[in-house]
């Protein structure tokens, strides 16, 4: 049995444990699946203490270079800093620690940090696949600070926001008059907003965050009573990396109270949605559905039948032989 001696040496907060645990609870192969929910299942009680951050933007806009900057500032107030990031450039990272890859190499020197990247391979909707079983583990371990890097390619900011308290966009300078760069969705979801690399685009940046502020005081606020802020920073020359971990105390002091409540619902929305994708995998595993459903396919793919008639078709057939 695996999970619970793992999970002593995550509660006791021993790295090679919690590397451990990481592999397990990332692991795709069907066996493993057991002992990773027993393992969760031990950790739970122990998470949720830590302060979750999740960082988007744009491929390129500094999201690992910012999260580097961000995290040596929160290592420097005593902060316990866990990274779980995508390594865009490795399918499978064996276990070796990010180095240059992922662009934090002194973060991961940091005895106070530990970065896990996974591969890009396995994100869905923008961020790991397993990214929420992860910070359990590195909550359990005693991290208190998790930040979250997505892969930035729209769409990513739903499942961001639905597993951190923030959510950061990175914006880059001249990236659009006000919001047409960055799409109205993302924009609602997001807390803070940093125009970043602002040592080699200084007025374009100023007149990028002015457009920005002008826009958001249109918008809705994402968490009230927080109002979402723009500011301006530089992950090369370290301006501005203060007033962002300045920003995000305040941000936590403010959103601490509905904290509860908004991981409650957000646990909600992962019941719906691992249980669509779980009911989704099940069903189309069936012996009989994977014989039809790429007739179906093919026969609405020709316009023979539409989509609707071809659902009604499959399920009835199922209902009536009894496979679902
Ligand atoms: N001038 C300047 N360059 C920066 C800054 N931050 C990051 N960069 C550069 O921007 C490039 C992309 O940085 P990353 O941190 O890898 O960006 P990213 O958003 O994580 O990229 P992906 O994960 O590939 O989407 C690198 O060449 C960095 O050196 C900054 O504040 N100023
Ligand atoms: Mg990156």
């Amino acid at each position: 049995m695996k999970a619970p001696s793992y999970a002593e040496g995550v509660l006791a907060g021993d790295r090679r444990s919690v590397a451990r645990a990481l592999t397990l609870v990332e692991s795709r192969r069907p066996e493993d699946s057991l002992a990773a929910g027993e393992l969760l299942a031990r950790l739970w009680p122990a998470s949720g203490r830590a302060d979750r951050i999740a960082v988007s933007g744009p491929p390129g806009a500094g999201k690992s270079c910012f999260i580097e900057a961000i995290g040596l500032e929160a290592v420097e107030q005593g902060r316990k800093v866990a990274v779980l990031a995508i390594d865009p450039s490795s399918p499978r990272s064996g276990g070796s620690l990010m180095g240059d890859k992922t662009r934090m190499p002194r973060l991961s020197q940091s005895a106070s940090a530990l970065i896990r990247p996974s591969p890009a391979g396995d994100s869905v909707g923008g961020v790991a696949k397993r990214t929420r079983e992860a910070i359990t583990v590195m909550e359990a371990a005693g991290f208190d600070l998790v930040l979250i890097e997505t892969v930035g390619v729209g769409q990513s900011e739903v499942a961001a926001s639905q597993l951190s308290d923030l959510l950061l966009l990175l914006v880059l300078p001249g990236s659009g008059d006000g919001l047409q760069g960055i799409k109205r969705g993302v924009t609602e979801l997001s807390d803070l907003f940093v125009v970043h690399k602002i040592d080699v685009q200084a007025e374009e940046a100023q007149r990028t965050a002015r457009e920005l502020e002008g826009a958001l005081a249109l918008l809705r606020p994402s968490q009230p009573p927080w109002k979402p802020r723009v500011l301006l920073a530089s992950s090369v020359s370290g301006e501005g990396i203060q007033s962002v971990w300045e920003a995000i105390s305040a941000h936590r002091e403010a959103t601490l109270p509905g904290r509860e409540a908004r991981r409650r619902a957000q646990q909600l929305y992962w019941f719906e949605q691992r249980l669509r994708e779980q009911l989704w995998e099940e069903f189309t595993q069936r012996t009989e559905v994977k014989a039809r459903m790429p007739e179906l396919a093919s026969a609405v793919r020709s316009g023979r039948i539409s989509a609707d008639q071809a659902v009604s078709q499959l399920l009835g057939e199922c209902r009536g032989n009894k496979c679902l």
